[in-house]
């Protein structure tokens, strides 16, 4: 007979609220990857094609796929997404539902297959692969009627199944006006609650790839954040009150900020194009955001707990332009210097509060690099503080902040203090955290940091606290 173990361990905390899936945590720990824009419109020089466009126009003499998914790795990218097919209707790959797409196109004498190609350059480089396919169809003739939802879901049968994993799928909220539509060149108005049956489209993505996230307004996976400016909302829950919601569906700064009391977890994702337009347009060179930018919208979506889709859209040439393929890497360049030495790792760490006194929920875990730990206080212990102190002074700017979201998102506000001048003084503050919080201070010169947590909705449980100068080169 085997002892029974007798384990002095304090229980760890109840869930707080909706929690993520295990795709979706997986999801969170991406945070960056690229969206690519492609299709007819980078030879008609539009944004929205209207459904007409001649396959022939096709063109891309130039496409790698393994040299542009380089590009997405070395910028520091862990995935993309390709409009697979855009409002136009053109397909990427040689759908066997309809001609309009690039078989009928001088690409590789119509034998190319840009989805494909895409999908196994991402397996080859450790990248994860996504597809965005438009539910509006300005080409098809049968839009509008039954006849296209039998069609549309075809389509994501053929994406969902010849080509590996799929990370993400992105329904976008455009929908009905008018097109080609197989010659009829009218307006095709829909009911975006009901037209597509989204709880059928949703089961499909399910059944043929269960670990993929689906993107719309309405989740079920992962929110639009309601602008395509690259802002994330410095209080910003993963929660959302999701019934009754649809793709589509217009729910102005909720989807920015989320539900505070969500019902379910549907966080935001961020998406913005490096370029004015989603497309490539010849005349948007000299408008390619700039590092700073860049940097800002890092903060704002990435810094507020968002993903961030940042769109770099392929030329003519079907390659990612000189000015964009070098934006990125300095932008990368900046991200790295700013974030490399985490100065928290380097002090001693001490909590007025650890749950149960248990040296499983001490605050050490804080800077312990791993994402399985946390620091964690009793419950109906809403607020807490933790200390930092280093041997030497330390420049501090910038501080990065985690939950240990699998047991919800809980923390309300936080203050940042800093002894200086030998006393306390605040040199931050926040609200929320979730799966991460990056906040900008006054830059400090210091031996001793202290967060405050000062509300939570149950006990605190934070996975990571990282601290960094205003520069790490000179650290
Ligand atoms: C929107 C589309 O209308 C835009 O063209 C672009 O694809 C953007 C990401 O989503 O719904």
């Amino acid at each position: 007979m085997k002892p029974a173990t007798v384990s002095n361990r304090v229980p760890p905390p109840q869930p707080c609220g909706p929690v993520p899936s295990t795709a979706q945590l997986d999801w969170h720990a991406l945070e960056y990857y690229a969206f690519l824009h492609f299709t007819v419109n980078t030879y008609t020089d539009q944004e929205w094609g209207f459904g007409d466009e001649d396959p022939a126009i096709f063109n891309p003499t130039e496409f790698d796929a393994r040299l542009l998914a380089g590009i997405v790795r070395d910028a520091g990218m862990r995935g993309l997404i390709v409009t697979a097919k855009h409002h136009d209707g053109f397909c990427l790959w040689p759908s066997e539902h309809t001609p309009h797409s690039v078989r009928f196109s001088p690409y590789r004498q119509g034998k190319g297959d840009i989805v494909g190609e895409l999908a196994a350059a991402c397996e080859a480089l450790d990248l994860r692969f996504g597809v965005y396919l438009s539910p509006w169809d300005r080409n098809h003739p049968e839009y509008g009627r039954e006849a296209y939802n039998q069609y549309y879901r075809a389509q994501l049968t053929e994406l969902l199944t010849r080509y590996g994993p799929v990370f993400e799928v992105w329904f976008d909220g455009a929908n009905g006006g008018d097109g080609y539509y197989g010659g009829a060149r009218e307006e095709r108005r829909i009911d975006r609650s009901s037209y597509y049956r989204w709880p059928e489209v949703q089961a499909l993505v399910r059944q043929l790839q269960p670990d993929a996230i689906m993107f719309s307004d309405a989740g079920p996976d992962c929110r639009w954040v309601g602008n395509e400016d690259g802002h994330g909302a410095a209080t910003n829950w993963a929660g959302l009150r999701l019934q009754g919601m649809h793709p589509g569906g217009n729910y102005g700064s909720r989807l920015t900020t989320g539900d505070a009391d969500g019902t379910h977890w549907v966080p935001a994702e961020v998406d913005v194009s490096i370029r004015p337009g989603w497309f490539y347009h010849a005349a948007e060179d000299d408008r390619v955001k700039t590092v700073d930018h860049l940097l800002d919208i890092y903060h704002s979506s990435i810094g507020n707990g968002c993903n961030l889709l940042l769109n770099v859209p392929p030329d003519r040439r079907g390659c990612i332009h000189e000015i964009d393929a070098e934006r990125l890497l300095a932008f990368r360049r900046e991200r790295e210097r700013l974030f490399r030495a985490d100065l928290a790792c380097n002090a001693s760490v001490h909590a007025d509060q650890v749950r149960g006194k248990d040296p499983a929920y001490a605050a050490a875990h804080l800077v312990d690099g791993r994402a399985d730990t946390y620091w964690a206080t009793d419950d109906g212990t809403n607020a807490a503080t933790v200390e930092l102190e280093w041997p030497r002074i330390q420049t501090i700017e910038r501080l990065r902040l985690e939950e240990f979201i699998e047991l919800g998102q809980r923390v309300e506000a936080f203050a940042v203090d800093a002894v200086s001048g030998g006393v306390w003084r605040q040199i931050g503050a926040g609200t929320t955290i979730g799966p991460r919080r990056i906040l900008t201070m006054k830059t400090v010169q210091t031996d001793r940091v202290r967060l405050r947590l000062t509300a939570s909705r149950a006990c605190p449980v934070l996975r990571r606290l990282s601290l960094y100068g205003p520069d790490a080169t000179t650290v």
